[in-house]
C-alpha cells in the first residue's frame, strides 16, 4: 500500500459537504488512502457509505481502511481496519481479520509501537505529532522525533497524524514518515482536490529530497 497521503475522514470538519463528496475530491487530487473515520455514525450508515468509498477507491487505485470497527470493515470489503489503543486488541484484530487485510494501529510512544508490531499490525498511525483540534482526547504531541526513533527500531511502515499541514509535512518525512494522514488539512479545506494535490506534491518532494528511505 502507498501511505504517501492518508485522508481520514469527518463529516463534522467537512465544512457541510458530504463524506462521500469530500472522498470523490480527494481522491482526484491524488489520495492514496481513503481512511472512513465517522465516531458518530451507526454501523448501517457506515455500511452504507463505506460501500461507496470501495467503489471510489477501487477505480482511483487508492487503499480503503476502516476506523474502529473491524465488522464494518469485512462488511464492505474494505483493505482493512485502524484500531487505537482502547479498541479492539491488535492480537485479537489480527486473528479475524486474517492475513490478506491491513491492520493499522495507533500508537504514541515506543512501548506502543513494539507491541502493537508484535501483535501483527501491518502499519502504525503514530501521533498526534503536532497540537490538533481534531481529535479531542489525542492526548500531548509526540513531534516528529517519535518517527525518528521508531525508524530505528520498527520495521513496519510509519504514518504520522496530528497537526500535519503543507508547511511542516516536510520535516515529517524528513523524520521518516512513509506517510502523512491528515484530517482538517484537506477534509476542512475550501478546495480539497487542491488541498490533497499540493499536499501530496509536498510529501513526494520531501520523500526525493531524502532519498530511499
Ligand atoms: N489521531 C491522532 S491525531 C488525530 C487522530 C485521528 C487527528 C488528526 O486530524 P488533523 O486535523 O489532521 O490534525
Ligand atoms: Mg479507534
Amino acid at each position: 500500500m502507498d501511505y504517501d497521503l492518508y485522508v481520514v475522514t469527518s463529516s463534522e470538519l467537512s465544512c457541510g459537504r458530504q463524506t462521500l463528496e469530500v472522498v470523490r475530491e480527494a481522491l482526484a487530487g491524488g489520495a492514496t488512502v481513503i481512511q472512513l473515520r465517522e465516531k458518530n455514525w451507526t454501523a448501517r450508515t457506515m455500511v452504507e457509505v463505506g460501500r461507496e468509498i470501495r467503489k471510489l477507491t477501487r477505480e482511483a487505485g487508492a487503499g480503503f481502511i476502516v476506523n474502529d470497527r473491524l465488522d464494518v470493515a469485512l462488511a464492505v470489503e474494505a483493505d482493512g481496519v485502524h484500531l487505537g489503543q482502547d479498541d479492539l486488541p491488535a492480537s485479537v484484530a489480527r486473528r479475524l481479520l486474517g492475513r490478506g487485510r491491513i491492520l493499522g494501529v495507533s500508537v504514541g510512544s515506543v512501548d506502543e509501537a513494539l507491541e502493537a508490531q508484535a501483535a501483527g499490525a501491518d502499519y502504525l498511525g503514530v501521533g498526534p505529532i503536532f497540537a490538533t483540534g481534531s481529535k479531542a482526547d489525542a492526548g500531548q504531541p509526540v513531534g516528529p522525533e517519535l518517527i525518528s526513533a521508531l525508524k530505528k527500531i520498527v520495521s513496519i511502515p510509519l504514518v504520522a497524524i496530528g497537526g500535519i499541514n503543507r508547511e511542516n509535512a516536510p520535516e515529517v518525512v524528513a523524520a521518516g514518515a512513509d506517510g502523512v494522514a491528515v484530517i482538517s488539512a484537506v477534509v476542512g479545506a475550501r478546495d480539497v482536490r487542491l488541498a490533497a494535490a499540493e499536499l501530496l506534491a509536498v510529501i513526494r518532494a520531501a520523500k526525493e529530497r531524502r532519498g530511499n528511505r
